[in-house]
């Protein structure tokens, strides 16, 4: 089905009918926060959620501006496929700690970034360790339909990449990343920040739970940027690009490009993206685990609950370092997340507007 006008307008009007449940007590007006554009603006409670398509939904803070690039697709009729590329390079485009190349470099001060991408017939792409291109997650949809592979990685991936047509970047870091690692070689211990795309980069460990989202420039702040969406068509894609862990071990691949431990989609049950510590996603194969709990009959959320549960059994007391968290949508475009910890918010945009929501937590 094309989504013309008239049509837009009748499900436009038909969905906000279906949105008056929402908790109006729960809304934040974010304009006082500078976010301008969204028809509704603020945080919805995850019990409040109504199933709704075509519908995005991507990880963070960043996620709000990567489903601006995603609606302009799926409003038109467009695919999931498509949103979630185009959704996510919007977040590649940004400079933060942890996206594209303006993102952390690893230890050795370079930028390496990882990125898949799945639609709704098993197909899939994915790249690792990949340098000096400015969209990883294109690369991995080349590599999804024009290669027999789902994966490739590092000088390998960036010949396939040049030989695609896409242009070899400066591998100069962005000056906010300069800036991070310099303060970083000044130790060069590799530690995990729980909610580090919170954070700006000079704000202190303590103030981990209510760090601000935005760098001190006003840009954005962000994480791995994990996107999944249903689109008119009924049909289910995600997304997921990152620049890893910052200052990470050269050579380090995290979940983001393994299919079926920080993305997966099965289109007859739903789509879920992974953000975190991505050891211990890859470790409980994440968000395929998540997936098979929906199969079960789990709410999007309470699947997302039972695999972080699983997480935190296994780390035992190291729970309390690591953040995991997961987003995941079914096939009726019902929605919810879980995270380790606190802190963990994604984004969602309908018919009704783009929104920001705090995941539920364990710890
Ligand atoms: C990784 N999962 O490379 C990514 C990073 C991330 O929140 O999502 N951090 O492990």
């Amino acid at each position: 089905m094309y989504i013309n006008s008239v049509n837009l307008r009748k499900l436009k009007i038909h969905q906000e009918k279906r949105c008056m449940s929402i908790n109006r007590r729960n809304f934040i007006n974010l304009t006082s926060l500078g976010i301008a554009g969204f028809t509704l603006q603020g945080f919805i409670n995850q019990s409040d959620i109504k199933g709704q398509q075509p519908i995005v939904i991507s990880t963070w803070d960043a996620g709000l501006n990567a489903n601006k690039g995603a609606w302009e697709v799926l409003s038109k009729g467009g695919t999931a496929l498509d949103a979630v590329e185009k959704g996510v390079m919007i977040t590649e485009d940004e400079i933060g700690c942890c996206v594209g190349l303006g993102a952390n470099p690893d230890r050795d001060g370079y930028v390496t970034l990882d990125a898949s991408i799945m639609d709704h017939e098993f197909n899939c792409g994915s790249v690792a360790f990949l340098e000096r291109i400015k969209h990883p997650i294109s690369v991995a949809r080349r590599v999804m339909e024009k290669t027999p592979h789902v994966m490739l990685v590092g000088e390998g991936a960036q010949q396939f990449a040049i030989a695609e047509g896409f242009k070899l970047e400066s591998s100069k870091l962005s000056e906010t990343a300069e800036k991070a690692y310099q303060q970083w070689l000044k130790k060069s211990t590799y530690q995990p920040v729980i909610n580090i795309e919170r954070q700006s980069p000079t704000s202190q460990l303590q103030d981990q739970f209510k760090a601000p989202t935005r760098f001190e420039n006003g840009e954005w702040n962000h994480d791995t940027i994990g996107m999944v969406a249903l689109d008119v068509h009924g049909n289910l894609s995600g997304s997921c690009t990152t620049s890893g862990a910052g200052f990470k071990l050269r050579g380090r691949v995290g979940d983001s490009p393994i299919i079926g431990a920080g993305l997966y989609v099965d289109n007859e049950v739903g789509a879920v993206v992974a953000t975190g510590q991505g050891e211990d996603v890859i470790r409980v194969a994440g968000a395929s685990a998540v997936v098979e709990f929906m199969r079960q009959g789990k709410s999007p959320q309470e699947a997302c609950r039972l695999v972080v549960e699983k997480v935190r059994r296994i780390k035992k007391e190291k729970a309390k370092d690591i953040q995991v968290c997961f987003l995941a949508l079914n096939k009726k475009g019902e929605h919810g997340s879980y995270a380790l910890h606190t802190g963990f918010n994604y984004a969602v945009h309908t018919v009704a507007g783009n929104h920001l929501i705090e995941s539920p937590f364990s710890v």
